[in-house]
């Protein structure tokens, strides 16, 4: 039997702390798993569903976009992929009634965790203006509402159209549509917080915003980079594809200021070795850099290959690359003082990786937040590619440049034109393929939407998926932003901070989640999604939707679509509605690579988009080649006294649905505000191990950000660092504060000071 939801909240914040663990996943994973997904799903289910997750007929896991392999075990998800399955599938329900019993006041004093844990939404509701209480609502009087508030705009540039990465490619193309013709490209979207910056980098870099490696290129490398990222609790599948590249020889570097168990040590459960041993150490070389040292680490490694004979691959740098002698001048004028001032490395210890390096011929470089969420991030990747340019790393096998994407569908989502700043020849192509006239100016990312919301200047907010509010930076600013605009809109399964941070009126609708059936008017549909590497597949859901009053996610656009617009659009709205491969033929006409698109997607494993530098060594830049670079190296600014925060996931949430108090890794439990800061950086600013504080950010405007009530855990992360968990101390992060080029929110790095707690350790 499935456990009710709680009904207290334990908003008593009171963390304990024992040593962090070296080794990742093993048993102790799957027991984890297995505990919660019977508490939410009860067993019948937990082993009916776990069963489906990313089989050739099953659907997609909603956790990673980490891809899946050929070989599928019978078991193809992870401890995380399971909570996250869990938590859509659960059992428990939200009812008007609970709406009655929970003002929106009341819940919008609730912890994130707790809403979360009430289970799926099932009514559409509606809160009226003045109004404290969300109401149920008829789909079409929801509908004829935002239809009445969006006709009512000045400009179709007044609304903002975001979206969360686990949309499906078929709802997300036709979102798009639908705001495009409605007039916008307002269309910010949860990779402006995520990726951007590696989209911007290797668009400039070699030409495809997009990783150039398959997964069959990990067993081929000999030597794999990961940095920035922690695996074991955010891509655990990755850590079997590393162990597989080690067994065929690969050597690991591990970029990082916490030493993360996962990267340490891996037991694979897959595995009879894994469940009894003690599992396979994974990194060879660990480099505990500081944050936002990195730039720096990848300079000075290209100073170093390019001072050893032999080491430059001539060949390629002449026939594919642009701009080489200017990045050459720079990074032979290597400072060295400044290069360990940055980095926080020993010498010899860059040294032994450059070793490593051109000891190598094949090179992966892997990554994630650690890299894209810093002021310099742009430069950072593209610093990345400039290091893998030289040894002809880019567009052979067992080679390449490899971000590893956040959400199941996010790449999907920009792939289907969830941009803000769309390319003409994709405006080209919906304009010819659907007779309408795209907007051609750019539109709105997730920063500048919320600045436009709180200056009064977008005034309707629709969400398909995600927690705007709780996952954008500066939580005060933003919500106050939220509040100010007429109308706000989510379309959600699960409860969450933004359906309680609302507009002068707002709307939730319910929709279907990846696991479930989506039958339509000509039967049961597929959805399709595109992995971190490029690959396009189908996904099924099987369970009975969570009540019957759900739409999916693309009847809700198509009928929104149908009010808004009107007779005007010519767009067949119903038939695609009634038939997702109707929407799968007009993609296959407007996106490159989507050719004979439903055909080749219910192949096995689906099909790989094409990618022009993986595939062909060819470089679709202006410049026609590969751009070397040659931007100054920048790293973060810490002055006396003060120390480096980064906010980021503990092994018991998934974003901003917060799954659990404890991060097992870590060796936390039972609480999240906490902050690691290395004992002897703790000492010196007189906080003892236990004792709390309050994080103070500093902006260069002068203002302060306060997050009440942290207990300081001395943990062995890189000096002059200290790590908090996101979403709670988002609102220390200035809105302004973000990277250039790619305007991400520099979430990883805000400088901050620790003030003793002047309030009682109690809120959550
Ligand atoms: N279970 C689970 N899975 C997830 C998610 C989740 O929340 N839970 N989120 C999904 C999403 S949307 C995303 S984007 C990914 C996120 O995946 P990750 O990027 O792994 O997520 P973070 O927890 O932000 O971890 C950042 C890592 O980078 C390191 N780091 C921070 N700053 C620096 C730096 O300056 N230099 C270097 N070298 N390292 C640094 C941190 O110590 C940490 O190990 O995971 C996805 N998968
Ligand atoms: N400080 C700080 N801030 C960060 C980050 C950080 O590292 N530090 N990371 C950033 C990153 S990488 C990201 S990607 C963003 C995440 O930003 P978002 O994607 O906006 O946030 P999530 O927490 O993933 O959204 C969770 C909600 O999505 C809804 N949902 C889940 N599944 C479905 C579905 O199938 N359909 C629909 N319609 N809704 C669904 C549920 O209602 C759930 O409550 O946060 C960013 N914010
Ligand atoms: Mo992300």
């Amino acid at each position: 039997m499935a456990r009710p939801a709680p009904r207290v909240d334990p908003a008593q914040d009171a963390p304990q702390v024992s040593a962090p663990k070296e080794t990742a996943a093993g048993l102790p994973a799957v027991a984890h798993a297995l505990r919660m997904s019977q508490e939410q799903m009860g067993l019948k289910r937990t082993v009916l569903t776990l069963g489906r997750i990313n089989q050739k007929d099953g659907f997609d896991c909603p956790g990673c976009a980490w891809p899946e392999g050929e070989q599928r075990h019978k078991a193809e998800f992870c401890e995380n992929g399971a909570k996250a399955v869990a938590e859509e599938a659960t059992l428990r329900r939200i009812t008007p009634a609970f709406f009655r019993e929970h003002t929106v006041g009341d819940l919008a004093g609730r912890s994130g965790y707790w809403l979360g844990q009430q289970g799926r939404l099932t009514e559409p509701m509606y809160l009226a203006e003045g109004s404290d209480t969300y109401e149920p609502v008829s789909w079409d009087r929801a509908l004829d509402l935002i239809a009445a508030e969006l006709k009512a705009l000045d400009s179709p540039d007044e609304a903002l159209f975001y979206t969360s990465g686990r949309t499906s490619n078929e709802a997300a193309f036709l979102y798009q549509l639908f705001a495009r013709e409605f007039g916008t490209n307002n269309l910010p979207d949860c990779s402006n917080m995520c990726h951007e910056s590696s989209g911007s980098a290797l668009t400039e870099s070699i030409g495809v915003g997009k990783g150039s490696v398959l997964l069959d290129d990990l067993p081929r490398a000999d030597l794999i980079i990961v940095a920035g990222q922690n695996p074991g609790t955010n891509h655990p599948r990755m850590l079997s594809a590393l162990e597989k590249a080690k067994a065929a020889g690969a050597k690991i570097i591990t970029v990082n200021p916490l030493p993360e168990a996962g990267m340490v040590r891996f037991r694979n459960p897959q595995e009879v070795r894994g469940v009894v041993g003690t599992g396979t150490p994974l990194t060879d070389l660990f480099l505990q850099i500081r944050l936002g040292g990195d730039q720096a680490l990848f300079r000075a490694l290209g100073g170093l290959i390019l001072g050893t004979d032999g080491a430059v691959d001539e060949e390629f740098v002449r026939t594919h690359t642009h701009g080489f002698e200017e990045y050459a001048a720079a990074a032979r004028d290597l400072d060295w003082e400044e290069t360990e001032r940055a980095t926080g490395l020993a010498w010899k210890d860059i040294e032994r990786a450059h070793a490593m390096v051109t000891g190598a011929d094949r090179i992966i470089v892997c990554w994630a937040m650690g890299l894209t969420q810093h002021k310099h991030a742009v430069p950072t990747i593209r610093e990345i590619v400039n290091f893998l340019l030289l040894r002809g790393n880019i567009g052979r096998p067992g080679a390449g440049v490899c971000p590893v994407r956040g959400h199941s569908n996010v790449q999907g989502d920009r792939t289907m034109g969830i941009f803000e700043r769309p390319e003409p020849e994709f405006l080209d192509a919906l304009e010819k393929e659907f007779g309408f006239t795209p907007p051609r100016h750019h539109g709105l990312d997730t920063v500048r939407g919320i600045a436009a919301l709180r200056d009064g200047k977008a005034k309707v907010f629709v969400a398909m998926g995600g927690n705007f509010a709780a996952a954008s930076p500066d939580t005060r600013v933003t919500e106050d932003a939220m509040r100010r605009a007429r109308l706000t809109v989510h379309i959600s399964t699960k409860l969450n901070r933004s359906h309680v941070v609302t507009g002068t009126r707002a709307l939730i609708l319910p929709t279907l989640g990846r696991t479930e059936r989506d039958l339509q008017a000509t039967g049961p549909q597929v959805v399709t999604v595109e992995d971190s590497m490029g690959m396009v597949h189908a996904s099924r859901g099987r369970l009975e939707p969570a009540s019957d009053t759900l739409l999916s996610e693309t009847a809700i656009v198509c009928r929104l679509a149908r009010r808004v617009l009107g007779p005007a659009s010519t767009t067949p709205w119903e038939d695609f509605e009634g038939n997702y491969a109707l929407i799968r033929d007009r993609i296959a006409r407007v996106v490159p690579g989507f050719e004979d698109f439903n055909a080749r997607v219910h192949r096995p494993g689906g099909f790989t988009l094409p990618h022009a530098p993986r595939d062909e060594r060819r470089f679709p830049t202006p410049t026609g080649k590969a751009n070397f670079t040659a931007a100054p190296v920048e790293y973060p600014a810490v002055p006396e006294g003060r120390l480096l925060l980064q906010t980021l996931r503990s092994h018991d949430q998934y974003n901003t649905t917060v799954y659990g108090l404890d991060d097992r890794y870590r060796g936390i439990t039972g609480g999240r505000r906490v902050v690691l800061v290395h004992p002897d950086d703790a000492l010196a600013l007189g906080f003892p191990d236990g004792s709390y504080a309050d994080l103070v950010s500093e902006w260069t405007d002068g203002t302060r950000r306060r997050a009440p009530g942290f207990r300081v855990v001395h943990y062995p992360t890189a000096k002059g660092c200290a790590a908090a968990y996101y979403p709670e101390t988002n609102v220390l992060v200035p809105l302004e504060a973000t990277a250039d080029t790619s305007n991400t929110p520099a979430s990883k790095s805000v400088v901050i000071t620790l003030e003793t707690a002047v309030t009682a350790p109690t809120a959550a």
